[in-house]
């Protein structure tokens, strides 16, 4: 007999053993009506003379994969998944958690609640709510550490890390690993599996057995201490870690009820939080990004079997290692074979590095290496599905490069510049076929950093793009889809701050206040600590350009300009905005001050004291107005387009939800009176809010209710 409880849940008996089954796709993740099933399975099996322990099984491709996100939001209805779990904890009889797939928050929580947990060799189980602001809110932080310890449960649910079948072996937390080769698919192999496991356990008379009676070995207060020391850097402005350690903690210090009572103020605490709603603001736009409004889910998509890189400097070479690490053959082209030694040699050496850092061993360092064909001549990259060019950030070099691409590759291939301002419509146009061309701008270093802004030329065809947003995530990366325009979005924006911050240093502020007016934002550091990490030299050129091309800004602010003329080209040679005694510290320069007031009274600009809010406002609103204007004009179809890309290529705080979403929450208007204050100030020129910007003002909405 089958019994439906729920539209989700439902129970049937295999002899003495009660079976639950949750079909609740994509990921089974938890809600209500998953929770009321389940709730109406344990009891109709206890109600059940006949049932002597039980089996709780997922359908599809995996066990629960956490509560429901999208139900956060408008609250959760009854019944919660704490009291859910506690009555399958403490029934009479036996309940086995059969587990492929993943298992993750609520998910491994709801198995913790059961007596035991089995789980096929390819499952992998962990407790991720620290990436969406939370904490393992149905007794995680209470049971977890009862089974691993305090070390074990810190690392797995501060770092939120998935961990695989064999290690939650190792660690306790899960039983046994079974064979699921037996005839057909692992969910019917696991169920069998799972049914002779709960009979081996009634043949053995074995019983219940619940994790809260466990006596947790006891942990010292330093544990928690030193802990929090050791992520406080790293995890600066995010609430999540530091109260999952609180929890824990709670675990060793409390009796289990209690334990329980302080996780579940604290759960409510971050629930609530800013922090939070930013952290699954990305969560969902992290999967949103990647549907490009107006293609077609089945937009047929091009093979990608092998792949060619053309230049061999940091950028190119760090491309290459993504295909590589992804399986994918590159072929990496340089001009000159000292240029390509060199390039090979430093992928090398970036691989070996990571070895030395156990984070692969040396046999992939070799696997991907030989991966890796190096070559000097165009004809052996005639066969690839896609190149990708990553030479010298100039028109004419790319244009030639370009030229070449298009008599020597096939049809069909892809041809990709990782230009990151180019106009890849006027790159595109060299060749017989601007369909086949398309932007995928890189950030550096290009083999870390996860954004892909992949750009789509006015003649891109659809299936190009669908391949190469597609391609992204093979590759590991975020793809953000963008048009053409100087900059693009990120860059485009961060001009807009870059160009404020050094008008503010001409008119009082400090390098050293506006750096740390942004790093206390939440920035990994400031504009100028960047600046001077990436090089002078690298804007002086690019400013160069600009002005040789007549596109001159109506202020013109010199002083970074004077200082790379000293030679300072930044932390490179030693000296830049700031001066480098130990080669990596920042420290504020007198030459320096002496030399911005010396700019400022050339340009006849009074210094005076600026507020750390007015910094603030005139670095990051700008930005904001520059995204409106890039929405207005489509290049980013969406917020969370350049949500994403801010997030993910420039150290936007993850727990501000990217420029837009912190824009939405201090309000538009906010930022409109700021503008026409500024204006009042500066003049219009540089503060006239975009149309959109003040529409959305005026209408009381935001950039995400439009
Ligand atoms: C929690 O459990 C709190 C508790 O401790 C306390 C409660 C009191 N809910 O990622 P994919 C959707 S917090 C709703 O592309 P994959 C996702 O949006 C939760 N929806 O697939 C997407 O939808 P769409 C802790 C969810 O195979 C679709 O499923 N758990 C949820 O690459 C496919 O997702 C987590 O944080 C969810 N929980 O990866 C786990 N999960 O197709 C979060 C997914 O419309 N999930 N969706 O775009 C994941 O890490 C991955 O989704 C997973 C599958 C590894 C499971």
């Amino acid at each position: 007999m089958t019994a439906t409880l729920s539209d989700t849940v439902s129970f049937t008996k295999q002899g003495a053993i009660g079976l639950i089954k949750i079909n609740n796709p994509p990921v089974n993740a938890l809600g209500q009506s998953v929770r009321a099933g389940l709730k109406a399975a344990v009891e109709l099996g206890l109600a059940d003379d006949s049932v002597k322990a039980m089996v709780l099984i997922c359908e599809g491709r995996t066990f629960i994969a956490g509560a429901d996100i999208k139900e956060f939001a408008k609250g959760m209805g009854e019944p919660g998944l704490v009291p859910v779990i506690s009555n399958m904890e403490t029934a009479s009889k036996p309940i086995v958690a059969a587990i492929h797939g993943t298992a993750l928050g609520g998910g491994l929580e709801v198995a913790l609640g059961c007596h035991y947990r089995i789980a096929v060799p390819t499952a992998r189980i962990g407790l991720p709510e620290v990436h969406l602001g939370l904490l393992p809110g149905a007794g995680g932080t209470q049971r977890l550490p009862r089974l691993v310890g305090a070390q074990a449960a810190l690392d797995l649910i501060v770092k939120g890390n998935h961990i695989a079948a064999k290690d939650a072996l190792k660690l306790g937390i899960i039983d046994a690993i079974v064979d699921v080769s037996i005839d057909g698919s692992v969910e019917s192999d696991l169920e069998t599996a799972a049914i002779a496991y709960a009979e081996k356990l009634l043949a053995d008379g074995t019983g219940p057995r619940a994790i809260r009676d466990i006596t947790p070995e006891a942990a010292g207060p330093e544990v928690f201490d030193n802990y929090e020391q050791s992520i406080a850097r790293k995890q600066r402005g995010f609430l999540a870690p530091f109260h999952i350690i609180k929890s824990i903690r709670a675990a060793f210090e409390l009796p289990f009820d209690e334990g329980m009572a302080r996780e579940s103020e604290l759960f409510m605490e971050l629930m609530t939080s800013s922090e939070s709603a930013a952290q699954r603001h990305i969560f969902f736009a992290e999967r949103e990004v990647a549907k490009v409004p107006g293609l077609a889910k089945d937009t047929p998509k091009r093979d990608i079997k092998t792949a060619a890189v053309i230049g061999a400097g940091t950028m190119g070479g760090g491309i290459a290692m993504n295909f590589a690490n992804a399986g994918i053959p590159v072929k990496l082209l340089e001009m000159k074979q000292e240029y390509l030694d060199k390039g090979i040699a430093l992928i090398r050496s970036n691989y070996e590095n990571t070895a030395r850092k156990g984070r692969i061993s040396l046999d992939a360092v070799e696997q991907r290496m030989a991966l890796i064909e190096p070559t000097i001549s165009y004809a052996d990259i005639a066969d690839v599905d896609i190149v990708i060019e990553a030479v010298f950030e100039n028109m004419d070099v790319k244009k030639d490069v370009f030229k070449t691409l298009d008599a020597t590759c096939k049809q069909g291939a892809i041809l990709a510049t990782n230009t990151s301002t180019l106009d890849v419509d006027e790159i595109a146009s060299v060749t017989q076929r601007p369909q086949d061309v398309i932007g995928m701008h890189f950030f550096s270093p290009a083999n870390v950093m996860r954004l892909l802004e992949n750009v789509r030329g006015e003649h891109t065809a659809d299936d190009v793009i669908a391949t190469v947003m597609s391609l992204s995530r093979r590759i590991g990366k975020i793809g953000a889809l963008v048009g053409v325009c100087d900059g693009f979005v990120g860059n485009r924006m961060l001009h807009q701050r870059t160009r404020e911050s050094a008008f503010l240093v001409e008119e009082g502020a400090t390098p050293e206040q506006i750096d740390k007016v942004l790093f206390d934002f939440g920035f990994p550091m400031g504009p100028f600590t960047m600046a001077d990490m990436a090089g002078l030299d690298v804007g002086y050129k690019v400013r160069e350009e600009r002005r040789k091309a007549g596109k001159v800004e109506k202020r013109d602010s010199v002083w970074i300009d004077k200082v790379v003329e000293l030679g300072r080209y930044g932390q490179k040679t030693h000296a830049g905005i700031y001066k480098y005694e130990d080669g990596r510290t920042p420290i504020p320069d007198p030459e320096i001050a002496a030399l911005i007031a010396q700019c400022a009274q050339h340009a006849g600009i009074e210094q005076r004291k600026i507020s750390d809010q007015e910094i603030l406002e005139r670095c990051l609103y700008p930005m904001i107005n520059e995204g409106a204007k890039i929405l207005e004009e489509g290049i980013a179809a969406r917020p969370l387009d350049i949500d994403i890309i801010w997030i993910n290529g420039y150290g936007f705080p993850g727990y501000k939800g990217g420029p837009m979403f912190w824009a939405d929450q201090i309000g538009l208007k906010t930022i409109c009176d700021a503008y026409k204050k500024y204006a009042d100030q500066f003049g219009e020129h540089y503060w006239t809010p975009s149309p959109l910007l003040e529409k959305l003002a005026k209408e009381g909405k935001g950039f995400y209710s439009r």
